[in-house]
């Protein structure tokens, strides 16, 4: 971006910095949570897969070493439960998890290998058990033996003889499974469904199926049997969710805060300005005042000058006005009046003594502790009684009371003339003229410049000339243009004038050039009609 382009945008636009740094925050903050948010939600979710994968596979083993154990009881139903109980109860014993072993013979249960022969219909025992299928599992609330303690049954019918077959009880624990999985905080429960029954992790008692919460995080069928195992929980921990907000929201403030340092280190001109003045890209340039009787050089007004490695000149409205918003026009007129200081000894010998030397003073600087002290380091710096110093002054720093008055009686001890600058912008009160005793009244341009073209500017231009005359007020007439202008002002009285008719602002050797040509006896200056010295 053009420096000078960014000097109006943050004169202009201060909160501009603050607003692209709090977007670029709030970008990288919406960023990294949707990107950890989606990697964390991937990574759970393949951890989920993965856990229902183990989870089917353990359990298809389960149940298919409960085959291998129970179908060799197959053959048994045919015989009486005496020949089979001793191999029925080290069966029953030696696997994991059996409660009891029933023999099943015309939907009657007769052999059992915890209590030996019995005779109870297996729908007392379970009600929904479906003895037509080769294969059914039922949850039940408790078995005749252990009436409390839920059980799943397992019925693996006789394919070579009808309603026989083996009725197997099983303890049913979740709790090992949840243990199993209490790494993964993020599952909060599961449950186990078989028919229209279901056991959960949260509740002791079998409930019915459709009391389940509505989404599980996974569902596992076992293979070849009518079971089903629920995953319940987060998507992810809530932990992580919070951890990763919170990690966006700090990775957001620091990013806001870079930035702002950033842009405000980048963009922000005032270090280019203490940069310039370090590297000596600033310069003055003087624009002649003429004597509006002779047409004779009276003065110079020194204009400070900046330019800028790579963004060329900067004009001054704009770098003026920012270093009286970043606090540094005092170092800024400091600088002015060293550079002033270093010409003038070059310039003592061409120009004569006594000439005005009028320099621009920000009201900022008038009222700052370091005033007095600054401009007598620049008179001393001076070459002595040769120029006779003028602090141009806007309006606005009239209107400061007290201190100001104190600061014109002090310039005034000091021989230093006082200029109204800019007479007629801002707040222009003719009461000024008369409250403070200053020197000169610069007329600004845009009076000159109405002049010929009948505006209400014209009638103010010809009172306020009127006036300045009767309280007998030197008057400097600024950028004037043309001749007719130049006469215009002569013909109203105007002590002095200044503007590209006479000679645009120029560095040391061409206003040394113009001072030689106004000495020639011809005498003529160098009032070229195009402005160049
Ligand atoms: O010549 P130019 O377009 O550069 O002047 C633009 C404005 O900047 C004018 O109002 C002039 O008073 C102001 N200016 C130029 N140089 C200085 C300076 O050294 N100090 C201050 N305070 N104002 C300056
Ligand atoms: O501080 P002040 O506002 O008086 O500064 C004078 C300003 O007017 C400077 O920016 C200078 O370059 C500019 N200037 C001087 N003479 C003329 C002129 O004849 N015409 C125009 N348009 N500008 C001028
Ligand atoms: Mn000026």
């Amino acid at each position: 971006m053009p420096l000078a382009k960014t000097f109006s945008r943050h004169v202009s636009h201060p909160r501009r910095i603050i607003f692209l740094s709090a977007s670029a925050g709030l970008i990288f903050f919406l960023l990294f949570i949707s990107i950890s948010l989606t990697l964390s939600m991937k990574r759970h979710a393949a951890s989920h897969d993965r856990l229902a994968v183990y989870t089917q596979r353990y359990l298809s083993n389960v149940f298919s070493d409960l085959q291998s154990t129970l179908e060799p009881l197959q053959a048994a139903t045919l015989v009486s439960c005496e020949q089979v109980r001793a191999d029925l109860t080290q069966r029953a014993a030696f696997a994991a998890n059996i409660r009891a072993i029933l023999l099943v013979k015309n939907d009657i249960a007769f052999c059992s290998s915890a209590t030996g022969p019995m005779s109870l219909s297996i729908h007392q025992i379970s009600p929904f058990t479906d003895a037509s299928q080769s294969r059914d599992i039922r949850l039940i609330a408790g078995t005749p033996m252990v009436r409390k303690q839920p059980a799943l049954v397992l019925w693996l019918a006789n394919n070579s003889r009808a309603d026989s077959g083996i009725f197997t009880t099983l303890n049913i624990d979740l709790t090992p499974y949840l243990l199993l999985t209490s790494r993964q905080q993020e599952i909060s429960g599961m449950a186990i469904a078989a028919g229209g029954q279901a056991l959960t992790t949260w509740n002791e008692r079998v409930i019915d199926r459709s009391a389940l919460p509505d989404h599980p995080l996974r569902t596992v069928a076992v293979p070849g049997y009518p079971l089903t195992l629920y995953l319940y929980g987060d998507s992810m921990p809530q932990r992580e969710i919070h951890l990763i907000l919170l990690s966006g929201l700090l990775i957001g403030v620091v990013i806001g805060c870079a930035c702002y340092l950033l842009l405000m280190l980048r963009l922000r001109p005032g270090k280019e300005i203490l940069l310039g003045i370090k590297r000596g890209e600033f310069h003055v340039e003087y624009q002649p005042v003429v004597d509006a009787q002779t047409g004779q050089p009276y003065g110079v007004e020194a204009l400070m000058r900046w330019t800028h490695p790579t963004e060329g000149r900067i004009p001054p409205d704009a770098f003026i006005s920012y270093a009286e918003g970043q606090n540094l026009i005092v170092p800024l007129t400091r600088h002015l009046f060293s550079l002033i200081a270093r010409d003038a000894h070059q310039l003592r010998d061409t120009l004569p003594v006594g000439t005005r030397l009028g320099v621009n003073l920000s009201p900022l600087h008038l009222s700052h502790p370091t005033f007095r002290h600054d401009v007598n380091r620049w008179l001393a710096a001076m070459p002595e009684g040769h120029f006779v110093p003028i602090f141009e002054i806007t309006e606005r720093a009239m209107m400061s009371g007290k201190e100001a008055d104190d600061n014109f009686e002090w310039m005034r001890q000091q021989q230093i003339r006082i200029a109204i600058d800019d007479f007629g912008t801002g707040h222009s009160a003719l009461i000024y003229l008369e409250k403070f005793q200053f020197d000169y009244l610069k007329i600004d341009r845009g009076f000159v410049q109405s002049i010929g073209m009948e505006t209400v500017n014209t009638p103010v231009l010809d009172t306020v000339l009127a006036l300045a005359k009767k309280l007998n007020l030197n008057t400097v007439a600024e950028g004037v243009e043309t001749a007719e202008q130049a006469l215009w002002l002569i013909n109203r009285g105007v002590t002095h004038m200044q503007g590209y008719l006479f000679s645009r602002p120029c560095k040391v050797p061409l206003l040394v050039a113009y001072y030689q040509n106004a000495a020639r006896p011809a005498g003529a200056a160098c009032a070229t009609a195009d402005g160049n010295c």
